[in-house]
């Protein structure tokens, strides 16, 4: 019990070190600044019915749906998955993919999702501090607007140094693209910054680029495998002391 409890001391004292010494803090948005899985869940459901579709993805096809990340890549795999042949064209899952950022980020600016508990509280300390912030996510730009705009205030994109979102790059998470792409903007090395994310896919592809990782739970990667994870809280606001 004593040695449990001492590695969970040095994990702790490990994060801690790294949130307050990091050049850099890069931050995922979905599931981490806030939960927005289940605002998309239902946009691409919402999406399906106003293009005549009789597809609905309730709250378990979705988690397993969200192994595959990016909207559009998640709308083919479940084409494919039904078995026989696949209904919609590349084209058609463009549209419908823009139907559902539509529903989304229509639903998100209207104040639908607030940030999770600590994220604003962690992002104001780092700026105090004078570190830079950056966003390395999967999803399209105009929603991290629309979520950004709605919580942060007009001026949001001052906080953050880079933003690098799915579409950016040529393969999305758990492939390193994303992060590798932030760190070469930032100019720093992955050792000088600090990734916070929430899902097995996006420690993968931090972890992929040599950024150690902090992990926020969130509600649909709950019980994925964060054992390489520097530490993992349930929320950010358990750090609120540091
Ligand atoms: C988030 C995602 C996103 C959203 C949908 O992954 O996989 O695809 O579910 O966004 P992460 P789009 O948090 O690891 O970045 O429909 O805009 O692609
Ligand atoms: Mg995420």
């Amino acid at each position: 019990m004593d040695d449990v409890l001492a590695a969970s001391r040095l994990r702790l004292d490990r994060a801690e070190k790294l949130i307050v010494q990091s050049q850099a803090l890069i931050f995922d948005v979905d599931g981490t600044l806030a939960e927005t899985e289940e605002v998309h869940r239902q946009a691409f459901n919402a999406a399906f019915v106003r293009a005549g579709l009789d597809w609905c993805w309730g709250r378990s096809v979705y988690k397993d749906l969200l192994r595959v990340t990016g909207g559009k890549e998640r709308i083919r795999a479940f084409d494919r998955l039904r078995g026989g042949a696949s209904v919609l064209s590349d084209a058609e899952i463009v549209e419908l993919h823009q139907i559902k950022t539509t529903v989304y980020a229509e639903s998100i600016a209207s104040g639908g999702c607030p940030l999770r508990p600590g994220v604003e509280a962690l992002l104001s300390a780092a700026r105090t501090r004078g570190q830079r912030l950056a966003i390395a996510t999967t999803t399209s730009r105009g929603n991290i607007d629309a979520l950004l705009g709605a919580t942060l205030g007009k001026h949001w994109e001052d906080w953050f140094a880079t933003i690098v979102a799915g579409d950016e790059v040529s393969k999305k998470k758990p492939a390193p693209d994303v992060y590798l792409e932030v760190l070469s903007r930032l100019n720093l090395s992955a050792s000088e910054c600090l990734a916070i994310e929430d899902s097995e896919n996006g420690l993968v592809a931090a972890s992929g680029a040599g950024i150690p990782v902090l992990i926020s739970r969130s509600a649909y990667f709950r019980d994925d495998d964060f054992s390489a994870a520097v530490l993992a809280v349930d929320d950010l606001s358990e750090l609120a002391g540091i």
